[in-house]
């Protein structure tokens, strides 16, 4: 059996991505609930998300979407981050919302609109300059609704150019990490649909291009740790998006409609190598709060992370391995599963406090009045929404 005194330095290297869209107000098509609090700007979102480091001590990253989170001034953003003990980290390149990308952007017919999204690219190269980025996430609404309606084939040709002229401006220390989901918004064919065309531009572009798996864009009954498995044998997992769905692209909190899914995912990570100081697997959430409170949505879904990491990590590897070889195969199934099963909660506690961390965070924060004051002080202005 492994321990959990075995596996806790190896938790001291989580460092989770926490998107600042979640500290916005966001919803569904029917409608955007606003919260009392909300941040009416990136410096609050900024604020916001370093509350979540503060309380688990295994956040110290929020990713940005530009031109959500445009500012003026990006060493201003980057140094109030710091400041608050925390960093600026991905920047997600939005092209779904002008007008002009109705029909698509980096894969759309005309070639103006194309040039747009490159452009609008290169400038997200140039605030990733001033955040101290490494990594541009690039994922395309673009798609169609109906058989005809695009060249397909054309689309896949105007979409690897592209690629390839952003590929060319980053730095040697700047990756591309390109993100796939099966349809929404497009309801017909979808340009990056899956991880096989996402690992098709990326083997083209080369190292510093890598795949985003997002684990809600998948069809249901998908193998989702299969997936991860391949990307990592294949050197090209690059980023986690963690979210939950029980329909579509829900967005939920990671690990909440299906655990054991999330369980076998974690496993195939640490198995697979994605886990510790040797990997560069980006490991972000992508999820927003439509209902439930924000920050605390957050600090759940940073815990439900370090849960199941810890309990992927409690896998028993060598007797799995054996057992597997022998054949044995209820007996690496219950391997599999006495892991599962491990409740870490309390010794997830104890580590915590062993590093002067609150052992239960969730009740720390909602003890530390933080969430009254920004309500009670976050009044005028326009709160940031999703869509806006
Ligand atoms: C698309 O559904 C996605 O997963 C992409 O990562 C976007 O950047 C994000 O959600 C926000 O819309
Ligand atoms: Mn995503």
């Amino acid at each position: 059996m492994t321990t959990f005194c075995e596996i806790a330095p190896l938790l001291a290297q989580q460092a989770i991505e926490v998107p600042s869209w979640a500290y916005g107000n966001s919803g569904t098509r029917f409608k955007v609930f606003p919260a009392a609090g909300c941040p009416r700007d990136p410096f609050e979102k900024v604020a916001d998300a370093a509350q979540v480091h503060k309380f688990t001590g295994i956040a110290p990253v929020v990713a940005l979407h530009i031109p959500w989170d445009q500012v003026d001034d990006f060493g201003a953003l980057r140094r109030h981050a710091e400041d608050l003990g925390i960093r600026l980290g991905t920047v997600n390149s939005n092209t779904f919302q002008d007008v002009e990308y109705k029909l698509g952007s980096l894969c759309h017919a005309d070639k103006t609109v194309r040039q747009r999204a490159l452009d609008h690219h290169f400038h997200c190269i140039d605030v990733m300059g001033q955040t101290g980025s490494r990594d541009l996430k690039i994922w395309l609404a673009d798609g169609t609704n109906y058989p005809g309606q695009g060249d397909i084939r054309s689309r896949q040709e105007w979409l690897a150019e592209g690629l390839a002229a952003i590929y060319e401006r980053l730095t040697d220390d700047q990756r591309l990490i390109l993100e796939y989901k099966f349809f929404e918004p497009a309801f017909y064919h979808t340009d990056v649909c899956d991880w096989g065309t996402s690992y098709t531009h990326c083997a083209a572009l080369g190292e510093r291009a890598k795949v985003c798996l997002d684990t809600g864009h998948h069809a249901p009954g998908t193998n989702i740790e299969f997936i991860v498995a391949q990307l990592l044998r294949l050197g090209k997992l690059g980023a986690f998006d963690f979210n939950s769905r029980f329909y579509a692209d829900d967005d939920l909190i990671v690990g909440a409609a299906d655990p054991f899914q999330f369980f076998r995912i974690m496993f195939e990570v640490v198995r697979g190598g994605g886990y510790g100081p040797d990997s560069d697997v980006a490991f972000m959430l992508d999820q927003c709060h439509n209902i439930e409170a924000k920050i605390p949505g957050q600090i759940r879904s940073v815990l439900n992370v370090q849960e199941m990491t810890a309990r992927a990590l409690l896998v028993d590897r060598p007797a799995l391995e054996a057992a597997q070889r022998d054949g044995d195969v209820l007996g690496a199934n219950t391997i599999l599963m006495d892991a599962f099963y491990t409740d870490v909660r309390p010794d997830l506690a104890r580590w915590r406090e062993d590093r002067g961390l609150p052992g239960d965070p969730m009740k720390a924060f909602l003890g530390s009045g933080y969430l009254e004051r920004i309500a009670a002080d976050r009044v005028g202005g326009v709160q940031t929404s999703w869509g806006a």
